[in-house]
């Protein structure tokens, strides 16, 4: 009854919209001065420009809207127009996307660029409405890096029996797994607490993510483990695209590439300069990773993702050149 209802208001809602000028519902899961607020405010003021005002975006930051995978959900049934977010929860829903959550997989940013805004990132945005979905641009949240509130980590030793917070992503809970970390996939509106608690005892985020939700108040100890590269992704509702001409299509994918590059660019900002901040805040940071080692530890995920992705599909991306 209340399920009709509310698919009644959005009809109704979707009906109004089409005679005028058009709200936008965005949600994301991080504060409005964040990349993610950052990427959202150019893409709206493109895409009212372009649109002459027609259609304009609401946001809804902080996890208003819900944690990404039900902000996902949420677009593909069409009670959310747009979500900015992470890979993290999306495998679920295009099991195209789970390659790029490979660890180390990504040498730079300029190498993630290349690849996702080459033909390997659009094949995998053109599978997105065999799924329900609509992928505009892909926009970033960073290489992320491991926290906790026990020990210094340098070496896969140090890391062994933490228990980690980990994304709802397979790909990244095989990685963890792998180098004796627990890990507990979790949405990332109940993260903060979880940490607060003791429920986890690490998670791991870009820079610019664990200055946003201030996870130095909760954990002590930051390495800079760059151990997976995150892209995010500016998703739209099936059910907004369809009712769009061909124009407009075009200014909606024009202004996600606009508020994909500001999102880029705040993310670089704040991976930059965010250090020096945390280490501030009270987080005592180690730089010195023995990466190698962790690469070594690493092999038999490595081995598993061949296996689920076919070597030739991670060599493509590890060995694009522009
Ligand atoms: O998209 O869930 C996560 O850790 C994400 O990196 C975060 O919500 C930003």
């Amino acid at each position: 009854m209340l399920k009709r209802l509310v698919i009644g208001c959005v009809l109704a809602l979707g009906v109004a919209a089409q005679a005028g000028a058009a709200e936008l519902k965005l949600g994301y899961s991080l504060a409005p001065t964040s990349h993610y607020g950052v990427g959202a405010t150019a893409m709206a003021e493109d895409l009212a420009r372009r649109t002459n005002g027609k259609w304009t975006i609401k946001q809804f930051p902080a996890n208003a809207l819900g944690g990404e995978r039900e902000m996902v959900e949420g677009a593909q049934i069409g009670t959310v127009d747009l979500v900015v977010t992470s890979t993290g929860p999306v495998g679920n829903f295009v099991p195209d996307t789970l390659v790029t959550d490979v660890p180390f997989l990504f040498r730079d940013l300029k190498h993630a660029h290349a690849v996702l805004d080459g033909p390997i990132g659009q094949r995998i945005l053109d599978e997105f409405p065999k799924h329900g979905l609509i992928a505009l641009a892909w926009g970033e949240n960073g290489f992320r890096n491991l926290t906790n509130s026990k020990r210094p980590v340098r070496t896969p030793e140090d890391a062994k029996g933490l228990k980690v917070r980990t994304m709802e992503n397979q790909v990244h809970m095989t990685a963890f797994r792998t180098i004796g970390v627990l890990p507990t996939p979790m949405a990332f509106p109940e993260l903060f607490t979880a940490l607060q608690q003791g429920t986890v005892d690490g998670q791991e985020n870009p820079i610019g993510v664990i200055l946003s939700a201030k996870f130095p108040q909760v954990q002590k100890y930051l390495t800079l483990t760059q151990h997976v590269y995150s892209p995010a992704l500016i998703i739209l509702s099936p059910a907004i695209w369809e009712k769009l001409g061909a124009e407009e299509k075009a200014a909606f994918k024009e202004a996600a590439k606009v508020g994909a590059a500001a999102m880029r660019r705040k993310a670089a900002e704040d991976a930059q300069n965010g250090v020096e901040e945390l280490r501030k805040q009270g987080m005592e940071v180690v730089t010195d990773l023995d990466r190698k080692a962790f690469e070594e530890a690493l092999k038999p995920a490595f081995a598993e993702y061949a296996k689920k992705f076919g070597q030739a599909k991670i060599d493509e991306i590890r060995n694009y050149k522009d």
